[in-house]
């Protein structure tokens, strides 16, 4: 489509169009590595066609490696004219680049069978895929053209596969559909090792906010993190500043400055804030409440409080975190009924969780009110105790606009990894009541990865691709927030003490194959659409 991005460079001169958020040295750059995988995509995917189950692995390792030596090339020569250091740091390295796309071919062909149904649609995926990517390079010039160039070729795809797809006898991938999907997430992940836009630019694209929750204090210390933050996040949580203890730590007195820190930051940057969490039973609960001396004392205290908050943000905020782990937390000895012991659910019941929620919306009729759980993700007793839970709050009228997915995968429980249709059911299950749902918490542990024969963070990387992809499949789903961004601020390694590395930015604000795995969602739901 383009070349050496001469043609690009000319563009760019013409349009005078040119998304803010791409100086031009950056998106000179940046298409001129997307032209570089885009036709890595279709010469992998060649690849595959052609040496898959023949029993070749030398000769199908050694053509790779001329892919990764043809990418590395070029993009360290795209890097060279471009003069900007902030290219080379908003894609992944060649190699690694090449790797990842190399491996999703693989595992997206290889669910294909008989083999002979992998090799033709790896043959007729190899176009398309060139020429997706080949838009996203036109995207960093003119947005409008690449809207339409990207319907038109998605379009094409289709039309092509309904023709050309041979359907009988593939399984999976019989409907053209099927096929066209798998073209799609192909694209995707090639788009997302190249390109230099950001999680929060793409995630306004397809309308679901990519968000991140943070300490200010942490943001303020931290000359790396605030620019990170613009490019990355479109939603704010505060990882503790909104929660009981400490916005309100006595009756009557209000410590609101750094969750008011986090509130200014998010209305300078323009960005969604979560509250979280106004009731947390299980921790976070100040003395004060934990010594309330009956019903009627902890329902006042619960009222101001309540109220308090809610009422200071109100139009403000897009969701509150009402209610926070009702259920007992996953290494808590059960109790009879499964939720967790706490002086609220001691002294007011199960019926706490419904007063909160209707204060709330007392205190603010338009906020969008969630309860968040954690270990959901998965079908199990746990799963049917928090949906016949939820069901139960829904038929007495309880004003639930939401289900918040936490998400510490690989943690809570240990050592289990939904995959996308995992997550996916799941998430529809809720979203079937006719709630919203949004994963609010997210992050992967690598610790307890055992028995995957990926290196830890490819295998990381899919498991974010895994939550991602549910999400932005499921349309009740909001929004994907991240439990933090950065490893070096990880609550893994802060609260609980383990040398973990959950998080799509390593401890130097490099990008993690989580990273890019996360953008290859995004951008395959650019093409897919709603
Ligand atoms: O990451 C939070 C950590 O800094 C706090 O010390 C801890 C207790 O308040 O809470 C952590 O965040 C939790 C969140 O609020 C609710 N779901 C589980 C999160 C991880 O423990």
């Amino acid at each position: 489509m383009f070349r050496s991005g001469a043609i690009l460079g000319l563009l760019l001169l013409l349009s005078s169009e040119t998304f803010a958020a791409v100086p031009p040295d950056l998106a000179r750059c940046g298409s001129a590595k997307l032209e570089a995988i885009a036709q890595a995509c279709s010469d992998l995917l060649g690849i595959e066609a052609r040496f898959r189950n023949r029993g070749n692995e030398g000769e199908r390792e050694r053509r790779r490696e001329g892919v990764r030596r043809r990418v590395v090339a070029a993009w360290a020569e795209a890097e060279s004219f471009a003069g900007d250091a902030t290219c080379a740091e908003r894609t992944a390295r060649g190699p690694d680049a090449v790797d990842a796309l190399a491996a999703l071919a693989e595992e997206v062909l290889a669910e294909v069978t008989p083999p002979r149904c992998a090799a033709r649609l790896g043959r007729l995926a190899r176009r398309h895929c060139r020429r997706l990517v080949n838009v996203e390079a036109l995207a960093l010039v003119s947005a409008q053209k690449a809207d339409e160039a990207r319907t038109r070729v998605v379009a094409q795809a289709r039309r092509r596969l309904s023709l050309r797809w041979p359907g009988q006898g593939c399984s999976p991938g019989a409907e053209p559909d099927d096929a066209l999907r798998r073209v799609l997430t192909l694209a995707g992940g090639a788009a997302a090792q190249a390109s230099p836009r950001g999680l929060r630019e793409l995630g306004d694209a397809v309308g679901v906010p990519v968000g991140v929750s943070i300490e200010p204090f942490e943001v303020a210390a931290d000359p790396d993190y605030l620019p990170t933050l613009r490019r990355e996040t479109g939603s704010l949580t505060a990882e503790n500043a909104m929660k009981w203890a400490p916005i309100h730590p006595a009756p009557g007195q209000w410590n609101f400055g750094p969750a008011d820190a986090v509130m200014d930051l998010a209305e300078e940057e323009g960005m969604r804030v979560r509250g979280h969490a106004l009731v947390w039973g299980a921790l976070s609960v100040p003395a004060y409440v934990e010594a309330a001396s009956g019903p009627e004392q902890l329902r006042a205290y619960l009222a101001e409080h309540i109220t308090g908050v809610v009422d200071r943000y109100a139009g403000r905020i897009a969701q509150w975190d009402v209610v926070n782990e009702p259920l007992s937390a996953i290494l808590d000895p059960p109790t009879s009924d499964g939720l967790d012991d706490n002086v609220f659910q001691r002294l007011l019941g199960t019926a706490y969780i419904a007063e909160a929620f209707h204060l709330a919306r007392a205190a603010d009729p338009t906020v969008r009110l969630f309860l968040n759980e954690n270990g959901i993700a998965a079908p199990g007793p746990r799963q049917d105790l928090f949906y016949d839970l939820v069901v139960d709050l829904l038929v007495q009228g309880v004003p639930i606009d939401g289900i918040g997915f936490q998400g510490h995968v690989g943690l809570t429980p240990l050592a289990v990894y939904p995959d996308r249709a995992t997550w996916e059911a799941s998430l529809r299950r809720f979203a079937d009541l006719g709630l919203d749902v949004e994963i609010t918490e997210l992050d992967v542990s690598v610790l307890f990865r055992f028995g995957s024969s990926r290196p830890p963070l490819r295998a990381q990387a899919d498991d974010y691709r895994a939550a991602f992809g549910a999400c932005l499949r499921v349309p009740r789903c909001r929004g994907v927030t991240t439990w933090g961004i950065s490893d070096r601020y990880t609550w893994v390694r802060s609260f609980l003490g383990l040398p973990d590395d959950p998080l799509p930015f390593d401890d130097g604000w490099i990008p993690k194959p989580a990273y890019f795995a996360m953008r290859g969602s995004l951008y395959e739901r650019l093409y897919t659409g709603p």
